[in-house]
């Protein structure tokens, strides 16, 4: 009973900062365009042949980019799933809201009430979820279905097969028609669209779960090294024949990082991040070995190129519908990958290969004249959010981060941002916390050792020395392979730089405070707090 009141109180303590929207139901007006959303899985920035990648096939992406607005220095908020999607949905940077694999607080309803999909869906719009929600900790498992009009996902990580699995994560996937997952979420948005209601505007957000290292790992599952992907995917006969999962990529002679299985202390000292601790032997050992490596890679790609024939086919079927004219469509990816450059594997870095994203959105509204344009627009996965209510004509809230990027689309001349913050509170695997910044023409990067269930303390480095620092010039060194940290001639430029991330790290860590005190956290493995039916 004693949650009951609690629940209750705290939801009417969140809603009480909330817009008055009109109710779901009443007409909306005609102008609002439908919005999707389309989300891939650790696909990293420069993967479609549209922007120049060597080999990858995504014609229907590229056809989607040379008709939008591309932004090509986009970075997201945590490079990692969870509390990356976690910052798609509420605008927010991990630290204020305070959801991650390795921080001890769990989303909470009132959170979600907060996030684009619940203030799309009060404002009128009829609102679908596609495949893999990614969250993990939240306090209404079991339950996001109804947070939705239309729902086909899963929680956790499902297979690239998922009918031939009994496990939570594949069961929703055992009544589909098709057998492959990317395939298997090309039908949910059939199945939405065929059941939308036609008086209302929709957002669907689509959530891919390639070319994710789960997927690409389970193409081929019946042997012992099978996570190794020691193998070729294509000795499973269930690929055989697939245009996309057989030879595709398998003799074209691709070229992998010639670091791969090189020494990575080289760039991060073993002190400050070991890779035995997880990253080498257990989550990415397949980017450790030049063979298996290149099997990653062909994989990746190949699975890449699947997305790209069933966002392909959402084109066709947009415009068979006469709806292509009036939906905005948004694409992004929840994070980059490191794949055997600097001797490693993985995400969680604030290197780019990690932390930057493709950014692609198209508003079939503007004129041809704005379409195809690149941006050099300093772009946070935070602005997605503030993007989304904008077209949706749904007033931001206090709380978002980022802004919206509708005006640069528009072609409008607007002050924009000189320097972006950037974090990384991921500690699994021997992670440190980092802290960074990107300029025009720099990055500079902090980290601290990382703690397990971190609190709010645990990321006040207002009293800590940094403990390894990077700084790259991005101007002649974009791959960010010469740490210049250390570099005298570069102290002043370091000093600088690091007060800056320390007055944002700062006001981060106090605009959470704030927010606190207005939707309080949910520490994790906390009892379960019910919530009263209606919302
Ligand atoms: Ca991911």
């Amino acid at each position: 009973m004693k949650f009951i009141v609690l629940s209750i109180y705290l939801l009417l303590l969140s809603l009480a900062g909330l817009p008055s929207l009109p109710a779901a139901g009443d007409s909306a007006p005609a102008t609002r365009p439908n919005i999707i959303f389309l989300l891939t899985d650790d696909q990293r920035d420069n993967t479609l042949g549209a922007m120049g990648h060597p080999f990858v096939q995504t014609p229907n992406l590229d056809r989607l980019m040379r008709d939008s607005v591309r932004f090509r220095n986009t970075y997201i908020a945590q490079p990692v799933c969870a509390p990356s999607r976690v910052s798609f949905f509420t605008g927010m940077h991990e630290r204020v809201h305070g959801v991650g694999f390795s921080s001890s607080y769990d989303l909470t309803e009132a959170q979600w009430e907060r996030s684009y999909p619940a203030l799309l869906r009060r404002s009128g719009y009829h609102s679908g979820f596609v495949g893999k929600f990614g969250v993990e900790y939240y306090t209404f498992q079991g339950r996001a279905a109804e947070k939705f009009d239309y729902w086909w996902a899963h929680d956790g990580w499902t297979k690239f097969l998922p009918k031939d699995v009994d496990s939570p994560s594949t069961k929703p996937y055992h009544r589909a028609k098709e057998d492959v997952i990317t395939f298997i979420m090309g039908e949910a948005i059939t199945e939405f669209l065929d059941g939308r209601p036609d008086n209302k505007p929709f957002c669907l957000s689509v959530s891919f779960n390639v070319p994710h290292g789960s997927q690409v790992t389970s193409m081929y599952p019946d042997y012992p090294e099978w996570h190794q992907m020691t193998r070729p995917a294509n000795e499973n006969p269930k690929l055989k024949g697939s245009p996309f999962y057989d030879t595709l990529y398998r003799d074209i002679g691709i070229q992998i990082p010639e670091e791969t299985g090189t020494d990575p202390y080289r760039f991060i000292p073993q002190f400050i991040m070991d890779q035995d601790k997880g990253r080498r032997n257990q989550t990415y050992p397949y980017n450790y070995t030049r063979g298996t490596n290149l099997e990653h890679h062909i994989r990746y790609y190949q699975t890449i190129t699947g997305v790209d024939h069933v966002i392909g086919q959402l084109f066709a079927d947009l415009e068979r519908r006469g709806l292509a004219q009036n939906t905005v469509i948004l694409f992004a990816s929840d994070h980059g990958l490191i794949m055997g450059e600097y001797g490693m594997g993985g995400k969680e870095l604030l290197l780019d290969l990690s932390a930057k994203i493709p950014c692609i959105i198209h508003d079939p509204r503007l004129p041809a004249n704005l379409r195809g344009r690149q941006l050099d627009h300093l772009v946070s996965s935070l602005d997605y959010t503030r993007t989304i209510l904008d077209y949706a004509g749904v007033e931001a809230l206090e709380f978002m981060d980022g802004r919206s990027l509708r005006p640069l689309i528009e072609g409008k001349q607007v002050p924009w941002r000189e320097e972006l913050f950037l974090e990384s509170l991921f500690t699994m695997r021997d992670n440190p916390f980092q802290e960074g910044i990107r300029t025009k023409r720099w990055k500079y990067i902090r980290m601290y050792d990382g703690i397990m269930s971190y609190n709010e303390s645990h990321v006040d480095f207002s009293r800590r020395q940094p403990e390894f620092e990077m700084l790259f010039d991005l101007e002649i060194d974009p791959g960010e392979l010469t740490n210049l940290a250390a570099d005298p001639q570069h102290a002043a430029l370091v000093a600088e730089l690091r007060t800056k991330v320390s007055t944002q790290s700062v006001a981060l860590n106090e605009r959470r405070e704030t927010f606190r005190r207005v939707v309080p956290p949910f520490p994790r493995g906390s009892p379960p707090r019910t919530t009263p039916k209606k919302e």
